[in-house]
């Protein structure tokens, strides 16, 4: 049987996570898993603490703790998070663990052993002497090559996003001491990943390894396909895995004391040591889930991962010669909140952990945060997340659509069938969707549900986790659309003892069901409700399967006699009058972003004003190399007033002057028509430059230049005597 091992990318244990990394990796990823379980496959859905790393020693730096302390702090809060949200994690592990160190060691001894995968070589880098320590490449910060940016980073400025080597930099600091850091010899293995080009390549464009079809890559997202093909194109490098630092996996080989394993060279192989103890505790073999042509491996991460799963991981899996490679990364795109980028530093985030202390009283806080991200994916472009958006989907979607039809068919259950469900005659015939449409149970489970079923099925195996809710969504409107036109409640009234109102109502119960068990991937805690609710046994693996069949063969779902309960509100609206409460806490949120966008339009505007004034100081600035008084001397500067001034056919700019001098006319041509009229400069005294060789100007020939006073915005002043002087007069 088919292996199938889901990884969610492995967060680091540096801090809190918020919605974006949830919808980004962690619900589609769970849907995913929680979706072949109930398909009745064999899944393991992995995830863990990324524990290593600069960020991590910057932080613990920052808060004068140790890393140890971070990460035991954080490893804790985004397990119990991830819980708390229903992120069906069989094991959420940690790379501290003994057993991950073992098995990257072993790993990195592995390829050592396979030999020509490494090279050992020393290079220079930047060592703080003060700490006495080579400096990570996010421990050096600097001027920025490409934009000027004075904080780059020695990996990537996070400006203009240009990926940097910590050399680049202009001006590099070391974040430790805050000195410059020296220059220092090293020795490091690289992994050789060009080595790997070719085979990578074969197996991006064509889904073929060693000529045997491994997966179908139309099946891969574009923008997934683009990123690697766009890293193959510029041709695979070496890359340095290991690091001169004291925290991390320590590289097995005598002499290399004082290194570590490289973060990203350690954190994929996580995945594995996750499966390996999560097989440990529940009797399972580890190797099934990752060797072998049964394995079915499906990477979830955010696209700013792509490389290190699409490239550099596939290159280890396939260096070491045992491993399986991904059948697919559907990785997502950003998810942006209220129009803006999630920025943590400027508090424009909403943390997980966060959302569920605030709306801790609000019932179902969980899934109608899931299906607001849901709906919002960012599957293939940017997503946003929006609290009205939040707020318009839990009331118009599920309270209104899913809740409500549910909340129907339980009542009319209780009223016409004293709570239980209904037998049904297959020979009665039952209205559909629409009043003319005509059907009966079998006809409407084979030909109205079936096909949404599988068009679920469809919609999550080709990770479009947006349509697949939707899909289920559909289920429920199916279900008002029938009640709708079959109207039992005016059957009830006329005929009570109709049969066709069981008839009616045993489909009712019967799409509730259905509808019960395909939320589940989605809004696993509604999903639990509803199947209480309906008396349905636990949502058992393989239940999916079992619909289909039952839907097929047009057998019921929930057996005749079935004690069903009392209806329950599924939904607490938001937008309610006489229940304020859950719309206070939106409006909270919504009026804590308004603040800080008000703060932020400020400091843009200030920054805005900042730089005009910048420019226009510096527009003022003598920007010209100094000359010697002689050569200044050579200009002979007169006053003169105009005598006549016109315009010029054609030419917008140009007037053409006649500027008395005392002892001659001059004939000056000006660019100064956009700022004066001809009428304006009549009788005005102005200075020329009366020695300046004559040039053509539009068609005249003009003899000196007239000078003007040019402000910051362009705008010209005529630059005059402060009193009327003699024409002719020198200036000097
Ligand atoms: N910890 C980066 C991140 O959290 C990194 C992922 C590792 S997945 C093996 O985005
Ligand atoms: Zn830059």
């Amino acid at each position: 049987m088919k292996k199938h091992t889901i990884t969610a990318a492995l967060p680091y244990a540096n801090g809190p996570l918020h919605l974006g990394h949830l919808a980004g990796a962690y619900l589609p990823a769970d849907i995913y898993a929680r979706f072949l379980r109930l398909q009745g496959k064999d899944v393991v859905f992995v995830c863990g603490s990324d524990e290593h790393g600069a960020a991590i020693t910057i932080r613990a730096k920052k808060e004068g703790r140790s890393p140890q302390e971070i990460i035991d702090k954080y490893h804790e809060l985004n397990k119990e998070t991830f819980e708390k949200l229903g992120i069906s994690f069989d094991i959420y592990h940690r790379t501290s663990e003994a057993l991950h160190h073992k098995t990257a060691q072993d790993f990195f001894l592995k390829l050592l052993e396979n030999g020509g995968e490494f090279d050992e070589k020393e290079t220079e880098q930047y060592y703080d002497e003060d700490f006495k320590q080579f400096l990570a490449d996010r421990y050096i910060t600097g001027t920025c090559p490409k934009c000027g940016h004075e904080e780059a980073y020695g990996d990537q400025c996070e400006k203009c996003g240009s990926a940097l080597s910590p050399t680049d930099l202009i001006n590099p600091r070391s974040s430790m001491s805050g000195k410059t850091p020296i220059l220092k010899p090293t020795t490091h293995w690289y992994f050789k990943l060009e080595k790997h080009g070719d085979e990578l390549r074969e197996w991006i464009e064509t889904g073929k390894i060693n000529g045997i079809q491994h997966h179908n890559p139309e099946g891969w997202r574009k923008h997934v396909l683009g990123q690697c093909l766009s890293w193959l194109d510029g041709g695979l490098q070496p890359r340095a895995i290991t690091r001169d630092l004291d925290w991390g996996i320590p590289v097995p080989v005598n002499g290399a004391e004082g290194k570590v394993l490289y973060v990203w060279f350690d954190a994929p192989i996580g995945y594995i040591s996750a499966t390996k103890k999560w097989a440990e505790d529940n009797h399972k073999n580890w190797e099934d889930y990752w060797k072998g042509e049964d394995v079915e491996l499906i990477h979830f991460i955010g696209k700013d991962n792509i490389v290190f799963h699409c490239i550099v991981f596939p290159a280890m899996l396939k260096a070491h010669g045992e491993f399986a490679l991904p059948v697919n990364v559907p990785a997502n795109q950003f998810l942006n909140l209220e129009g803006r980028k999630f920025s943590k530093s400027k508090g424009w985030v909403i943390e997980q952990h966060q959302y569920l202390i605030d709306f801790a009283d609000f019932p179902n806080k969980e899934d109608a945060l899931r299906y607001a991200l849901i709906r919002t994916m960012p599957e293939n472009k940017d997503g946003d997340f929006k609290w009205d958006e939040f707020v318009a989907l839990h009331d118009n979607e599920l309270a209104d659509n899913l809740g409500n039809f549910f909340n129907r068919v339980l009542s009319f259950i209780q009223k016409y069938c004293d709570g239980k469900a209904p037998a049904f005659d297959a020979n009665i015939s039952i209205k559909g969707a629409t009043e003319d449409e005509l059907s009966s149970y079998n006809s409407f489970c084979k030909e109205q549900i079936l096909p949404l079923v599988e068009q679920l099925e469809k919609d999550i195996l080709a990770f479009e986790f947006k349509n697949a809710i939707s899909t289920v969504l559909e289920i429920s409107r199916l279900g008002n659309a029938m009640f709708q036109s079959n109207a039992p409640w005016k059957t009830a009234k006329e005929n009570p003892e109709s049969a066709e109102i069981p008839a009616v109502l045993a489909l009712g119960l019967q799409i509730a069901a259905v509808s019960a068990i395909c939320i589940e991937p989605f809004l696993p805690f509604i999903a639990a409700k509803m199947r209480g609710l309906l008396g349905l046994k636990d949502s058992a693996a393989g239940v999916f399967e079992h619909l289909k069949i039952k839907l097929k063969a047009g057998a019921p779902i929930l057996e005749q006699g079935n004690a069903i309960n009392e209806p329950e509100v599924l939904f607490a609206k938001i937008q309610n009058k006489k229940d304020n409460r859950w719309m206070e806490l939106v409006d909270r949120e919504k009026n804590s972003l308004a603040e800080l966008m008000k703060k932020f339009e400020a400091e843009e505007k200030a920054v805005l004003a900042a730089n005009e004034q910048k420019a226009k100081a510096e527009s003022q600035q003598t920007s010209k190399e100094a000359v010697e008084y002689d050569d200044f001397a050579k200009l002979e500067l007169r006053v003169g007033t105009v005598e006549s001034a016109e315009r010029i056919p054609k030419k917008d700019r140009l007037l053409k002057l006649s500027v008395n001098l005392g002892s001659e006319i001059r004939t000056i041509v000006s660019g100064i028509a956009e700022h004066y009229a001809p009428e304006d400069l009549v009788g005005k005294q102005v200075c020329i430059v009366a020695n300046l060789k004559p040039r053509k100007l539009g068609g005249y020939e003009s003899q000196g230049m007239i000078l003007t006073a040019e402000t910051p915005e362009g705008k010209l002043f005529l630059v005059q005597p402060e009193e009327k002087v003699e024409n002719g007069s020198v200036v000097k």
